[in-house]
C-alpha cells in the first residue's frame, strides 16, 4: 500500500504538476499546447467560455420555453430513480423476504413526451420537498419499508452495464425495456422520496394524466381493496393522489450515453450547438465516438466511476460540480464487485429493484463524495477520508465552459440548477489510446484488488 501511496504522490508532483486546483484558462488554448500540456499528460483543464458562442448558451435557446418549442410532442427516453442515484451502489431491501443487499442499481428507462419530462423537472424544486429535499442520501418511504435505496470493448461504461443487465417490461405502456423471463423473482423496494399525501393539492397538468391512469390501474391492481391503517377504505381520489405524490417525487434524468444528441429525436436542437468541437478533431485525431445530452436537476448525482474515453464536457445551463481523482488513486475508492439490480415499475406504479437475470456483477465503489461521511464510513475507507491523504479535485463547470476530463480519471458529478430548475450538459467522448498509461492503471487497480483481498 505504501508503494501505491508513493505512486500517487509522485504522479501529482511529476506529471500532473497540480496544486489543489485543476488548471483553468480563459478561451480555447492553441491545439499544440492543449495536446502537449494536457492531453499528453492526462491532465484536466477547465476552459472558460469555450462554447459561449453556441446559440444554446449565448441566446438562451435552451430555456424551457425554447426547448419545448422544439421538442414538445417528441418522445424522449429518461432515467427514472426514486432517489436520483442511478448507476450507483446502494442498500436495497429485497422483497418479499426483506433481505437487504448492497447492489449496483440501474435506473428504469421510461419513454415519455418531452413536455411531461419538462413539467416534472420544473415542479421538482427543493422548496417543494417536505423533508430532506433532493438529497441523494438514503431515504425512507410512505410504506415504511427500507429504501437506501456505443461502445463495445469498454467493459465498465455505464451504457454497457445497462445493455448487459436484463431489462424487464413494466406496467406502464411507455416503459422501455427488453423482455425478461421472470417477473416473480425477488424485488427490491425502491419507493420515492417521502412526500406527504395532500389530498387538497392541485395536480400539475402533466401529472393529472398520471394520477388518472393510476386510478384506472389501481382498480385493476387491487389497490382499492387494501385497507389502510385507519380502517377506512381508500377513495379513488386518495389512491390517485398517493400515486401522484409518489410519481412527483421520482427523480428524472435525461441521460443515455449512447450519443443521444445526434439521434433524430433531438435534430431540432442541432442548430443551437456543435455536434463536434472543431479544434478537438486535430487533438484527438477524429470525430467524437459519442455526443451526449444530459438534462436534469440537483436531485440527480452521478457516482464515482471512470470512462475509457477522453471527455470534453460542456455546460449549457446550471452548473456541474465534478469531484475528480487521478487514475493512480483508484485504490483509494475500495472498488469491489456488486450484484447488478435493475429498477422496474410494479403494477401499482411503484419503483422497485430486482436482481438482474442472469446474475451479473459490476466493479464499483460505495464512496459517495456528496454525502457527509459517517464515522463508520471514515473508518472503513481511510484511504479516501483520512486527513493525510490528498483531497480530490473539485471543479465547477458553468454555462459556456468546457471541462477536459482525461480518460480513466475517476469522477463523480453533482448539479446546481439555474433559475428554471434545470441543468443541461453536452459532452463529447473521444477514443482513448490504450497505451502504457492504460496498462499502469490496470496494474494499480489489480494491486489494489490483491491488497483488499488479503
Ligand atoms: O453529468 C453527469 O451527471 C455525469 C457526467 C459523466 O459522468 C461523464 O461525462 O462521463
Amino acid at each position: 500500500m505504501d508503494c501505491l501511496k508513493k505512486l500517487s504522490r509522485e504522479i501529482r508532483v511529476t506529471e500532473l504538476d497540480l496544486g489543489t486546483q485543476v488548471d483553468v484558462c480563459d478561451g480555447v488554448p492553441d491545439r499544440l499546447s492543449f495536446l502537449r500540456d494536457y492531453v499528453a499528460c492526462n491532465k484536466p483543464l477547465l476552459i472558460r467560455g469555450a462554447v459561449q458562442h453556441w446559440p444554446a448558451v449565448k441566446d438562451d435557446k435552451w430555456s424551457w420555453e425554447g426547448l419545448q418549442g422544439k421538442l414538445d410532442g417528441k418522445q424522449v427516453t429518461v432515467a427514472v430513480m426514486p432517489n436520483g442515484r442511478a448507476d450507483a451502489v446502494q442498500d436495497a431491501t429485497l422483497s418479499p423476504d426483506g433481505d437487504v443487499q448492497t447492489c449496483f442499481v440501474l435506473p428504469l428507462e421510461e419513454s415519455m413526451p418531452f413536455e411531461q419530462f419538462a413539467a416534472h423537472l420544473k415542479q421538482q424544486h427543493p422548496a417543494n420537498w417536505p423533508s430532506a429535499g433532493c438529497s441523494s442520501s438514503a431515504h425512507d418511504n410512505q410504506t415504511g419499508s427500507t429504501d437506501n435505496t456505443a461502445l463495445a470493448a469498454r467493459s465498465d461504461t455505464r451504457l454497457q452495464i445497462r445493455q448487459q443487465a436484463q431489462q424487464v417490461p413494466c406496467c406502464s405502456q411507455s416503459c422501455v425495456g427488453t423482455a425478461a423471463s421472470d417477473l416473480a423473482s425477488a424485488h427490491v423496494s425502491l419507493d420515492a422520496h417521502p412526500v406527504q399525501a395532500q389530498e387538497a393539492c392541485s395536480l400539475p397538468e402533466h401529472l393529472v394524466s398520471v394520477a388518472t391512469s393510476g386510478q384506472q390501474r389501481a382498480s385493476h391492481n387491487h389497490l382499492d381493496r387494501q385497507t389502510p391503517s385507519d380502517g377506512k377504505p381508500p377513495t379513488q381520489t386518495g389512491v390517485a393522489a398517493a400515486e401522484f405524490h409518489r410519481r412527483a417525487a421520482e427523480v428524472l434524468y435525461l441521460q443515455q450515453q449512447n450519443s443521444n444528441l445526434t439521434n433524430a429525436e433531438f435534430s431540432s436542437l442541432h442548430q443551437d450547438v456543435e455536434l463536434e468541437i472543431p479544434w478537438a478533431r486535430d487533438v484527438f485525431g477524429g470525430s467524437p465516438d459519442a455526443c451526449n445530452l444530459w438534462i436534469g436537476n440537483e436531485c440527480s448525482t452521478t457516482s464515482f466511476h471512470k470512462d475509457h474515453y477522453e471527455n470534453l464536457f460542456a455546460v449549457v445551463a446550471g452548473e456541474k460540480r465534478f469531484v475528480l481523482l487521478p487514475p493512480c488513486d483508484v485504490y483509494r475508492l475500495y472498488m469491489q464487485q456488486y450484484p447488478v439490480a435493475i429498477t422496474e415499475r410494479s403494477d401499482e406504479g411503484r419503483l422497485q429493484a430486482r436482481l438482474a437475470e442472469p446474475t451479473s456483477h459490476v466493479k464499483w465503489t460505495q464512496i459517495d463524495p456528496f454525502n457527509p461521511a459517517s464515522p463508520e464510513d471514515q473508518a472503513r475507507f481511510p484511504l479516501f477520508y483520512n486527513a493525510d491523504m490528498a483531497k480530490p479535485f473539485h471543479v465547477t463547470v458553468k454555462p459556456g465552459d468546457l471541462l477536459y476530463l482525461p480518460s480513466l480519471w475517476l469522477h463523480a458529478v453533482a448539479q446546481k440548477p439555474d433559475t428554471e430548475n434545470k441543468v443541461i450538459g453536452v459532452n463529447f467522448w473521444y477514443d482513448m489510446k490504450f497505451d502504457h498509461r492504460y496498462a499502469y492503471c490496470t496494474l494499480v487497480s489489480e494491486l489494489a484488488d490483491a491488497l483488499n483481498n488479503d
